[in-house]
């Protein structure tokens, strides 16, 4: 058996056992509406991934890498966070910027091959363009977070990224200067088992929540199919940040039910054993069946849920197969001030062809 999956892992932090039933303090300091909202979140979430994955074989989207299987760690995550934080998305995040109450039209321009980063505005949510060079996010928001302690702001940045990403360098760069400048920076590790067909012994040796010692602040492993675990390990490592108490490591250990992305093959490197195995592991009927047995939901509640998923998918399908390519002259349009003359000479070459 893996370290991935191994279920005598006494480090892991989980609330709710894989049969629903509480297995922690599951009281997280969360309202009963907002215990809901966790489960409403996630089959939105759920229903747009599908949709996404529809429309990118019908070929209105050109590329998209679903989140399936992983929406308890990024909707536990993305609700602990406060309206002043900033999210540092890697490009499976798609979840975490339903939370963040991102545009999902705009958002989706980028995988319509529309718009570098997605069309959203980041500093309207919060949250970051999509960032597809792995690991470079995490750099990105542990200087955010550098930034917002000279600002002397209350508010901590949270970097999304994988497995596979914890071994790039600018991983320990990132996790290095966080911790010497102790700054307000949760490092959130979805550790889905793969990157691409990589599985996670072929590219690590140990496990990455225990990295965070040697960069001097603390590391924590969550189930991260557990959705009020995630809530709560995310909260108190975000509350410490803006405490001034520095970074946390969070390695939540989740599963891609999918394909890396619609360009990859899933069945050429992994068996459907394990695939299944994680299946009796989903994050949302875990959570659902804890929920109902606490009384807290009722079927009309989840029926109303996935009513309101399916209306919602198709406004955005309706919006996003309708946005057409930008004007061709936006190609020249922000690089230079003044153009050098060759740029110019094929900017008006677009704009004589008529495609401008
Ligand atoms: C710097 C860089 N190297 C390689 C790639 C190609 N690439 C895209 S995703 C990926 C694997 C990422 O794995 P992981 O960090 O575990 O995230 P996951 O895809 O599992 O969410 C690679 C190697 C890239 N995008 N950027
Ligand atoms: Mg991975």
């Amino acid at each position: 058996m893996s370290t991935h999956e191994n279920p005598q892992d006494h480090a892991l932090v989980q609330l709710i056992a894989p049969d629903g039933t509480p297995a922690g303090d599951t009281d997280v300091g969360l309202k009963p509406d907002e215990l809901r909202d966790l489960l409403r979140m996630m089959i939105l979430a759920r229903r747009l991934d599908r949709e996404c994955m529809a429309l990118q074989r019908q070929g209105e989207l050109t590329v998209y890498p679903p989140f399936e299987g992983q929406e308890a760690a990024q909707v536990g995550s993305a609700y602990a966070l406060e309206p002043e934080d900033f999210v540092f998305p890697s490009f499976r995040e798609l979840a975490a910027g339903v939370v963040r109450g991102v545009d999902v039209v705009k958002y989706l321009q980028y995988h319509r091959g529309i718009w570098h980063g997605g069309a959203y505005e980041p500093l309207a949510n919060r949250f970051a363009p999509i960032c597809v060079p792995v690991a470079t996010q995490i750099v990105h928001a542990v200087g955010w977070a550098m930034g917002a302690k000279l600002d002397g702001l209350r508010a901590c940045s949270l970097a999304y990224f994988g497995d596979g990403s914890a071994s790039e360098g600018d991983f320990h760069e990132a996790a290095n200067l966080a911790g010497v400048f102790r700054a307000p920076a949760v490092l959130f590790c979805q550790n889905n088992a793969w990157a691409i067909s990589v599985r996670l012994e072929e590219q690590t040796a140990g496990p990455i929540f225990k990295r965070a010692e040697g960069y001097g602040f603390p590391g924590v492993r969550v189930d991260g199919n557990d959705v009020l675990a995630v809530y709560a390990v995310t909260k108190a490592a975000a509350d410490r940040a803006r405490a001034g108490d520095g970074p946390t490591l969070i390695e939540a250990m989740t599963y891609r039910m999918g394909p890396h992305s619609t360009a990859d093959d899933a069945t050429r490197y992994r068996s459907s054993d394990e695939v299944n195995a994680w299946r009796k592991r989903d994050p949302i009927d875990r959570y659902l069946t804890y929920l109902l047995a606490a009384g807290v939901a009722e079927e009309a509640f989840v029926a109303d849920c996935e009513d309101e998923a399916k209306e919602w998918v198709a406004d955005i399908r309706t919006a996003i197969t309708s946005v057409g390519p930008p004007p061709a002259d936006e190609l020249f349009a922000f690089a230079y001030a003044d153009p050098p003359e060759a740029l110019e000479r094929d900017r008006r070459s677009v704009e004589e062809s008529g495609d401008g």
